[in-house]
């Protein structure tokens, strides 16, 4: 058993801006009310509406998202100074610029970004405008100089720890920025040719560092286990994959922080999204493995 029990704490953001879509910033509250033993104790990170300049199309809501993020880099950093493994309950993806950021100041950590897209966008190559679409590229230093600089200045993360793990709807653009960085990607594809075990294994043999944050979009599964999603894609993991994903991870390395996000209540059907992150909420809470 690798990882040390570890207090949690938990914080909910209830971001939408970053995905530009409704139904998102629903999360927290939706599970908090179904499931008060899992997410009864979450600290609400609140939304303070800042003045934007809606010129710059390619950044949407870009001063709010920094300024949510930046509250959270720094909750998050407090945390793991006090010694809790933060979990961050989204939300949207951008999120993730913050916790990541509040967590990589006092430690290294590398990151498996368990997706069905790339998140590695900029605002040079971005087809939406939408953030959420480039946390894991500026978190490496690329793209808009502000975001870049959330919560302290430069890149958080070495292109060589990261991981993106079940990808299958990455833009044209986004894989130049992807291959210039040199980021590791692990295709849902391959993952069915290779089989589950021998692409974990290999993450093992690739990820030299022992401090992970883990950050994963409910999008990674198959809509047809977790339709409760904004940017849903076909041909992702079962639950049953996830499960044995985190539990590799939490065996095989210190997890030092988790992202939960991209959660959304107004698409799910039968509350069966809505009952996987609960599940997968109390693994990580509690990992038995
Ligand atoms: B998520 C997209 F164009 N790549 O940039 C974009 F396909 O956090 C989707 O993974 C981004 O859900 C999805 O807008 C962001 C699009
Ligand atoms: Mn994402
Ligand atoms: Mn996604
Ligand atoms: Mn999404």
């Amino acid at each position: 058993l690798y990882t040390e029990k570890m207090k949690n704490k938990m914080f909910a953001v209830p971001m939408n801006l970053g995905a530009n879509k409704a139904g998102i910033e629903f999360g927290p509250e939706v599970l908090e009310e179904y499931f008060p033993d899992t997410f009864g104790e979450m600290t609400y990170i609140d939304i303070e509406k800042q003045r934007e300049n809606f010129n710059e199309w390619s950044l949407k809501y870009k001063n709010t998202i920094l300024n949510t993020c930046e509250k959270l880099a720094t909750a998050v950093n407090e945390a793991v100074r006090d010694g809790y493994r933060p979990i961050t309950i989204g939300g949207d993806h951008s999120i993730a610029l913050g916790s990541i950021s509040g967590v990589a100041l006092e430690k290294e950590v590398g990151v498996v970004w368990i997706d069905a897209h790339g998140d590695m966008n900029t605002d040079e190559t971005t087809m939406s405008g939408n953030i959420h679409g480039m946390p894991l590229a500026l978190l490496q230093g690329a793209g808009d100089r502000d975001l870049v600089n959330c919560f302290y200045e430069g890149a958080k993360i070495d292109s060589k720890n990261v991981v993106i793990l079940g990808a299958r709807d990455l833009d044209v653009k986004e894989r130049d920025v992807i291959e210039e960085l040199g980021v590791k990607v692990i295709p849902y594809d391959e993952v069915v040719h290779k089989g589950l075990d021998n692409v974990l294994d290999e993450i093992r043999d690739y990820l030299k560092i022992d401090n992970i944050h883990i950050s994963f979009d409910v999008d990674s599964v198959d809509p047809e286990f977790a339709p409760g999603v904004s940017t849903p894609v076909r041909n992702g993991f079962t639950p049953e994959e996830m499960f044995k994903t985190f539990r590799f991870l939490f065996k095989n390395y210190s997890i030092t922080s988790v992202d939960i996000v991209e959660y959304n209540p107004v698409n799910d059907k039968n509350e069966k999204t809505m009952n996987f992150v609960n599940d997968l909420t109390e693994f990580v809470l509690n990992p038995n493995v």
